[in-house]
């Protein structure tokens, strides 16, 4: 095990040296491996060790006496101990990892002499950090949040960091409320309750108090903040930026990666459950997904305003509570991001790793965005808290290209500068600046005049219309489960003047939908809102707009589920048909031991051992189950009451279900819905949303799981 662990560690990075992935090869020299034969346990301070195990006291076989002061070992052991964590990240505290490659299938060069961005033949490494915000380390994945999609590019110009959200909208207008926001939704100060949701009272007091927050608040009760997994949401840099080209011209950007499977959520109930019962859910999907080789990608957009154009529209532009809607500007895809290669150890690369919206490389500017300019303090000054004034010199946080100036010193430097000098000028003109010929990054020069004052201007008081364009532009389903969202979270908040102003606010977005949440939360019933409604509506804001091009299963994770007497043909059928189209099929049986098809002698069968039982894994975890016929089998499991609840459950989540021969009934006896239409052929019926294929061949059952992921966005 040890050594296999060990040359796959020794692959992986002589095929990224090989692959020029500079970032790998600048990690594999800080890199010891635990597998390595050779090591032996030292101290930290070198010396081996020949006893880890008992401290260092005055004892006999007989008798145990006092442990000694001089066993520094020990002490060493016990205090690297004590001091392991860190402080968690003050935000985004929980969070996920990997490796991957920028790569850039267009030049942008018309709008940046940004090399990342107009260099086709470049593959630029990148570390991609998701996460969760509201929650601490050690909560659950599946929580009802935005997540963030923080990307950092190792570029051969020094790192350039996209600090993003899956969401393109933010609550704020200004960085100076992100502690009162950030405040109102982490656990309430005198209980420190709840924990990862923004179901109570302070969260929604602060958006009813802060009117800038409503279309935030519309993308966070949308699907959006339940991702079915990382690899299937969209990414945003979301702030404003700028691009500067070689003619010294600049356009605003935003910054878009969308996923190649296709955009796709959880149901309600499922995110709840999973919470439960897998916490891990989405760094394992990640983590398999990669290990397995499929690679995650998204493609990279960006949408552009050229200079002078930027007053032609009734938003500000640099509100980060707005969409560019595609409409008006169009995004330009013209590269892509792919993730390959997990971490191999969590602390010093997913924890350590740190990014700041200031990192920029030569070419891309920032704009003047109130939310990004204060952004750009923070996170430098936030990473001196939790790593330490030398945090850019940590290997997962260093540049790929050469590092030098007259910085000096501080906790925990590592670098050792040779010479006389750490000031410039200095006599031996020794370091110094580079030249725009060099590479050097030449600040964008701007004529800015104006009255020193706190005041926002005008467009950024508008806060309702995109809050609007952004319901009216979602499907039917995706509004009642906005519906029901809402209703949770302002159940939770038992404060009625909370719950009752929010349905009010509502109510000047969609009066259908406030009445609605009223009735389900209780307090007074909103009033009809005199805000005009424009009931205009906008695409790439509904997720069914993100649909694959190509329908796929690969990586949708299948369960088979038998008993002993179960139909060979129909199990070994499906399993062969599922793994061809790259899914992943889970045997499922009432024990984790030997299941034997029917027909199948006990004593010297082969049997398929159960991947999990029925007990250890709920259907929550699987995206469709299946299950063969065999008299025997379905006999065993309709005698199971978690049998039956794993069936009736898939069901209520809207997935695919397939049964061939026994199997059939045993489905339709399960759910038992009256009107409920189903299949007895190899046709695929999609009735309350859930789609069944009986008597399966293995295409149909393909098309009804591919017809599922459709449906589950539908209903
Ligand atoms: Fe932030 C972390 C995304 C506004 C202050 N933020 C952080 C992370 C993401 C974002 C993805 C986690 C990075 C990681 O994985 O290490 N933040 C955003 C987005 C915002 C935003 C998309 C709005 C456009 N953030 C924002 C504001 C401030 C901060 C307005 C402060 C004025 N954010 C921080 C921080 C964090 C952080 C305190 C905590 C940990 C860290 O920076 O490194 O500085």
């Amino acid at each position: 095990m040890a050594s296999s662990i060990l040359s796959q560690g020794k692959e992986k990075i002589q095929e990224a040296m090989s692959a020029k992935d500079t970032k790998a090869a600048q990690l594999a020299a800080n890199t010891k491996d635990v597998h390595d034969p050779s090591y032996r346990i030292t101290s930290d301070w070198g010396t081996k060790q020949s006893n880890t195990d008992d401290w260092l006291k005055v004892a006999t076989e007989d008798k145990t006496g006092p442990m000694l002061l001089e066993d520094g070992f020990s002490r060493e052991k016990i205090q690297r101990f004590d001091h392991e964590r860190i402080p968690e990240r003050v935000v985004h505290a929980r969070g996920v990892g990997a490796f991957g490659k920028f790569t850039l299938f267009e030049s942008a060069a018309d709008v940046t002499s940004a090399k990342v961005l107009t260099d086709t033949s470049r593959e630029t490494p990148v570390f991609v950090r998701f996460s969760t915000v509201l929650g601490s380390r050690g909560s659950a994945d599946t929580v009802r949040d935005v997540r963030g999609f923080a990307v950092k590019h190792y570029t051969e110009e020094g790192n350039w960091d996209i600090v993003g959200n899956n969401i393109p909208v933010f609550f704020i207008q200004d960085a100076l409320k992100f502690p009162d926001v950030i405040h109102a939704g982490k656990p309430e100060p005198h209980n420190e309750i709840p924990q990862a949701q923004s179901a109570h009272n302070n969260f929604w007091d602060f958006q009813y108090l802060h009117p800038e927050t409503t279309h935030m608040q519309f993308w966070t009760m949308s699907d959006r903040s339940i991702p079915r997994s990382l690899r299937m949401m969209q990414g945003f840099g979301v702030n404003t930026f700028t691009l500067i080209n070689d003619k010294g011209e600049r356009n605003f950007v935003k910054f878009h990666y969308t996923p190649e499977l296709g955009v796709h959520s959880l149901v309600w109930d499922e995110a709840l459950k999973i919470a439960g019962q897998d916490p891990d859910f989405h760094r394992k999907d990640l983590y398999t997904a990669i290990e397995s080789g499929a690679y995650p990608k998204w493609k990279f957009g960006i949408q552009c305003i050229p200079e002078g154009k930027e007053d032609d529209f009734d938003f500000d532009i640099l509100d980060a509570t707005k969409v560019w809607p595609e409409e008006l500007v169009p995004i330009r895809y013209i590269g892509e991001l792919e993730l390959n290669r997990n971490p191999d150890e969590y602390f010093t690369q997913t924890e350590q790793v740190a990014f700041a919206t200031g990192h920029l490389v030569p070419g891309i500017g920032f704009s003047d965005d109130p939310l990004l300019q204060g952004r750009n303090f923070s996170y430098q000054d936030t990473q001196l808290s939790r790593l330490g004034i030398n945090w850019e010199e940590l290997p997962i946080n260093k540049p790929v290209c050469p590092v030098m100036n007259h910085n000096r010193d501080g906790a925990m430097r590592h670098t050792i500068t040779k010479g006389t000098v750490n000031y410039w000028p200095n006599r031996f003109q020794s370091v110094p600046p580079a030249t725009k010929e060099e590479g050097g990054y030449v600040d964008f020069e701007e004529k800015v005049v104006g009255i020193k004052t706190r005041l926002r201007s005008k467009k950024f008081q508008e806060h309702k219309n995109q809050a609007e364009l952004f319901y009216n532009s979602l499907s039917e389903p995706e509004k009642t489960h906005m519906m029901n969202a809402f209703a949770f979270e302002l159940d939770h908040c038992d404060d009625p003047i909370v719950y009752e102003r929010m349905t009010q606010r509502i109510a000047e977005i969609d009066f259908d939908l406030a009445k609605s949440v009223a009735e389900m939360v209780g307090g007074e019933p909103p009033k009809e809102s005199n805000r005009p409604k424009h009931n205009k509506k906008a695409k790439g804001l509904s997720q069914l707009d993100f649909a694959p091009a190509k329908p796929t299963i690969a990586t949708r994770m299948i369960a088979i589920m038998i008993a002993d007497g179960y139909d060979a043909i129909a199990y070994n059928g499906i399993k062969a048909a599922l793994m061809a189209a790259g899914a992943l099929p889970f045997t499922i049986a009432p024990r984790r031991n030997k299941i034997f098809a029917a027909g199948e002698d006990k004593s010297t069968g082969k049997g398929v051992v159960a991947d999990h039982h029925l007990e250890g894994m709920r259907s929550t975890m699987f995206d469709s189950v299946f299950i063969p016929g065999g008299a025997e089998s379905v006999a065993t499991l309709r005698k199971n009451g978690r049998a039956i609840h794993w069936v009736r459950e898939a069901f209520g989540h809207l997935k695919a279900i397939g049964a061939t021969g026994e199997g059939v009934q045993f489905v339709k006896d399960a759910c038992d819905l009256p009107g409920m239409e189903f299949s007895t052929s190899g046709e695929v019926v999609d009735s309350y949303g859930v789609v069944t294929a009986s008597e399966v061949s293995p295409q149909s059952f393909k098309e009804a799981i591919q017809m599922a992921k459709g449906a589950k966005d539908f209903v």
